[in-house]
C-alpha cells in the first residue's frame, strides 16, 4: 500500500481554531462541560463534520459522534475519541488532540477515495473533566452503561444547575439512548500529560493501561466564633482541622503509599470572613494507585487519620464517596496494532501506563480499545502553559490513521 499521511497542517489548525473557543489571556483554554463555550466548540466541530459532508449526531447525553460510512452501514464502528471540554485552567490539547487526529484521519481517509468496510466514528465525550458535573467520565461512562442517564441527568453543578437542564439549554440532548450505541474497537489519541516521553526521547506511548482513581468529598464542622474574643484554646475551627488532614493525606501518599498520589484541588471555607473562626470547610480528595486494594487501604487509612483529627481539634469529618474507577487494562490486540503501525512508519515507541484518567477508562467496559500518546512539552497539563509541536501531533495522527485503517479496510 502507497504510504498516506493526515494534513499536519491543517491538523494543527483545526486545534488552534478550537483553542480559540474561551481562550484565556495567558494562552489555555477555559471550556468547562454544558457552558455556553462547551456549545461553541460542539457548534464548530458539527459545523467542520456538515461542510465536510460526514454524518453527525448527538446521544441523549451530548456525545457527539462523526461518522465516515462504510460499504456496510450495519457493522459497528471503528471509534475514535476523547473530549472537548477542559479544566478551568486548562490548555489547547487535553482532550482536544484526540478528536481532532480522529476528524483528520477520516477527512484524510475520505480525501484519498479509500471506502472503508464498516464505518468510521469520531466521538466528543460530554464532561470528561468532571470539574463542572460529577462524576468525570460523564458521556462516557453512561454510553458505557457504568453510570445511568439519570445518575448523570441529576448531577448539579456549584448552583444548583443541574445536567440535564444545562445540556437541553446548550440544545445537545439527543433522543437516542447512549447505552445503545454499539462499536468495533476503541481507540484514545491523547497527549502524555507527563514528562517521560519527552524526556525519553520517545515519539509514541503505546498505553497498556490507566492507574485507578479514588475520589472523596469530604465536610468538616467546627463552630464559627469571633477571631478576637474567642481563646486558642476554645475553639473549634474547621480549617485548622482541615489542614491537618491535608499535611496528613500528603504524608500518606508521599511515606505510606509509595506510587500513590493524592491531591485536595479543591476546599471552600465558610463563612470566609477574615474576623470569623471557620465553622465549617468541604474540600475535595482525589488519590491514584495502579492497585485497587491500595486504594482502598488508603482510603480506610483516611478515614481513621481524619477521625482521629476531628476528634483531637473537637471538630465534625464526614467523607464521601464522589467516584472511583479502577485500573484499566487495555485490550492486547488493539495494542498490537497501535505498536505494528508505528514500527511500519518508524517512529519509536514504548509501552506504558496512564497517570491520567481517560474516557477510554470507561469505554473498556463496553468496547475493546487501547490509547496511544504523544509527547507534550514538559510534560505539562491542566495548566495553560500546556504545549505540543505540531511534528508530534501529526505522528500520533499518522500512528493512528494506520491503526484504523487495519481495522475498518
Ligand atoms: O483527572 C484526570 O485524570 C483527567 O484528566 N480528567
Ligand atoms: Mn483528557
Ligand atoms: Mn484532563
Amino acid at each position: 500500500m502507497k504510504r498516506i499521511n493526515i494534513d499536519s497542517t491543517r491538523l494543527w489548525h483545526t486545534i488552534m481554531e478550537m483553542a480559540k473557543i474561551g481562550a484565556t489571556p495567558k494562552g489555555g483554554v477555559k471550556r468547562l462541560a454544558l457552558t455556553e463555550t462547551d456549545k461553541a466548540a460542539r457548534d464548530l466541530f458539527c459545523f467542520w463534520a456538515e461542510s465536510d459532508g460526514f454524518e453527525y449526531e448527538w446521544d441523549s447525553v451530548g456525545n457527539i459522534f462523526v461518522t465516515l460510512q462504510g460499504k456496510s452501514k450495519n457493522l459497528p464502528p471503528v471509534l475514535i475519541g476523547s473530549h472537548l471540554d477542559t479544566q478551568p485552567t486548562g490548555g489547547k490539547f487535553d482532550g482536544i488532540y484526540g478528536v481532532m487526529a480522529g476528524y483528520e484521519v477520516i477527512k484524510t481517509i475520505k480525501e484519498q477515495g479509500i471506502k472503508p468496510s464498516r464505518p468510521i466514528t469520531v466521538v466528543n465525550w460530554t464532561n470528561e473533566e468532571g470539574v463542572r458535573f460529577t462524576p468525570a467520565m460523564a458521556g462516557s461512562g453512561v454510553f458505557s452503561g457504568v453510570y445511568t442517564e439519570e445518575e448523570i441527568y441529576n448531577s448539579t453543578d456549584n448552583n444548583g444547575m443541574t445536567f440535564k437542564n444545562e445540556l437541553e439549554k446548550i440544545g445537545y440532548r439527543g433522543h437516542r439512548k447512549s447505552v445503545d450505541y454499539e462499536a468495533e474497537v476503541y481507540i484514545e489519541p491523547h497527549i502524555e500529560q507527563g514528562p517521560i516521553l519527552e524526556s525519553e526521547n520517545y515519539k509514541i506511548g503505546i498505553v497498556k493501561g490507566v492507574q485507578g482513581q479514588l475520589s472523596l468529598d469530604v465536610s468538616v464542622t467546627g463552630f464559627e466564633s469571633h477571631s478576637g474574643s474567642t481563646p486558642m484554646n476554645m475553639r473549634k475551627d474547621a480549617l485548622v482541622s482541615s489542614s491537618k488532614m491535608c499535611l496528613a493525606l500528603n504524608r500518606m501518599a508521599t511515606e505510606q503509599f509509595p506510587g500513590s498520589v493524592a491531591t485536595v484541588g479543591k476546599m471552600i471555607v465558610h463563612p470566609g470572613a477574615r474576623n470569623t473562626v471557620p465553622g465549617k470547610t468541604y474540600f475535595t480528595i482525589d488519590i491514584r494507585h495502579p492497585r485497587k486494594d491500595i486504594l482502598f487501604e488508603m482510603e480506610s487509612k483516611i478515614k481513621q487519620h481524619f477521625q482521629n483529627i476531628a476528634d483531637e481539634t473537637g471538630t465534625k469529618v464526614e467523607i464521601r464517596k464522589a467516584w472511583f474507577t479502577p485500573p484499566v487494562i487495555f485490550n492486547s490486540i488493539c495494542a498490537e496494532t497501535l505498536r505494528k503501525s508505528a514500527e511500519f512508519l518508524g517512529y519509536n515507541f514504548m509501552e506504558m501506563v496512564s497517570g491520567a484518567g481517560h474516557d477510554a477508562c470507561m469505554v473498556n467496559n463496553k468496547v475493546p480499545g487501547c490509547m496511544v500518546f504523544v509527547p507534550c512539552e514538559k510534560g505539562i497539563s491542566h495548566n495553560e502553559l500546556e504545549n505540543a509541536s505540531p511534528e508530534d501531533l501529526a505522528t500520533g495522527a499518522n500512528v493512528l490513521l494506520y491503526s484504523v485503517m487495519d481495522f475498518a479496510i
